[in-house]
């Protein structure tokens, strides 16, 4: 349970990181913003609160593993581990750009802090599921967190991976899915339709938690239900909004991955500090 305090820190903690992300996809020239802002309440959640990490020892063995399925968002992931001093966050003015360490998604040997490359759809969960199997294997307490996106479950791998994680009843993984409704070119509905997405998770032996992915309370009650889970991994699905924070990006296909000119990124931040 969070205090009201701690609400509350999350709530600043996100809004300022918000306007990160807007800045950094200002100075590189586009990002993959949409969905860098629909996973990002998750991502403060998991970092700020519920992680055992340390930024000085981004290797310490038994540290909680977190992977970025949908790898596109890896803007939002870096600024938050700029944030937490895994490397300096000046370095995210060269985001993108040419000899910078930070591609537009991560890359594990060059970003502090990062377990997994990803950015192929499909191919972080069965890594996640890796990472939680090589706990229960060693006998070792890390928890592994993965978030994918609803476009992503598109892929054949999203759900090999759930099979084998069901089978092997890998309790120690939580798994987000960023349901935003929206893939890169139109409603996931459209594209190729994912639901009941629930049914089909449970199938597989999973337990399947349905929040709103954009409120603290609720994330951090589902992540500690899910430690609670003791035979099957738990499935958080996280309903969210693309574009979450900045009034015209919010629902829009097209802010999938776009840039912004001066006065853009001033509406943005403008948008954000009144809204969050
Ligand atoms: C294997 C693979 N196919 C296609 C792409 C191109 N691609 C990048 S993002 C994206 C859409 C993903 O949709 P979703 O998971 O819903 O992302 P979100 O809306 O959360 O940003 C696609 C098709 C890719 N990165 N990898």
């Amino acid at each position: 349970m969070l205090t009201a305090m701690e609400k509350k820190r999350l709530e600043k903690k996100a809004r300022q990181l918000r306007e990160h992300i807007v800045e950094v996809t200002f100075t590189c020239g586009g990002t993959h913003i949409g969905g860098a802002l629909s996973q990002h309440d998750i991502l403060v959640a998991l970092y700020y609160k519920l992680m055992k990490i340390d930024p000085k020892q981004p290797d310490w063995e038994d540290r909680d593993r977190f992977v970025l399925s949908k790898g596109h968002g890896g803007v939002g992931h870096a600024v938050v581990l700029g944030d937490l001093g895994f490397f300096d966050a000046a370095l995210l003015d060269d985001f993108n750009k040419t000899g910078s360490p930070f591609g537009m998604h991560l890359d594990r040997l060059k970003v502090p802090g990062v377990d997994a490359s990803t950015g192929s759809l499909g191919h972080g969960l069965p890594l996640a599921l890796g990472m939680a199997m090589g706990a229960k294997l060693q006998g070792r307490s890390w928890h592994t967190y993965c978030i994918v996106g609803d476009g992503e479950c598109h892929e054949g791998s999203i759900w090999e991976a759930a099979m084998a994680a069901g089978h092997y009843k890998a309790t120690n993984l939580t798994v987000f899915v960023d349901k935003n409704r929206l893939s890169l070119d139109g409603p996931t509905k459209d594209v190729m339709n994912i639901d009941p997405l629930d049914g089909k998770f449970e199938a597989f032996g999973w337990r399947v938690i349905t929040i709103d992915g954009h409120d603290f309370d609720s994330i951090c009650k589902a992540v500690e239900d899910s430690h609670a889970e003791e035979e099957r991994p738990v499935v958080i699905i996280a309903n969210t909004t693309k574009g979450r924070g900045v009034d015209f990006m919010e629902g829009q296909t097209a802010w999938h991955y776009g840039g912004l000119d001066a006065e853009m990124r001033d509406k943005a931040l403008a948008s954000i500090r009144r809204t969050g």
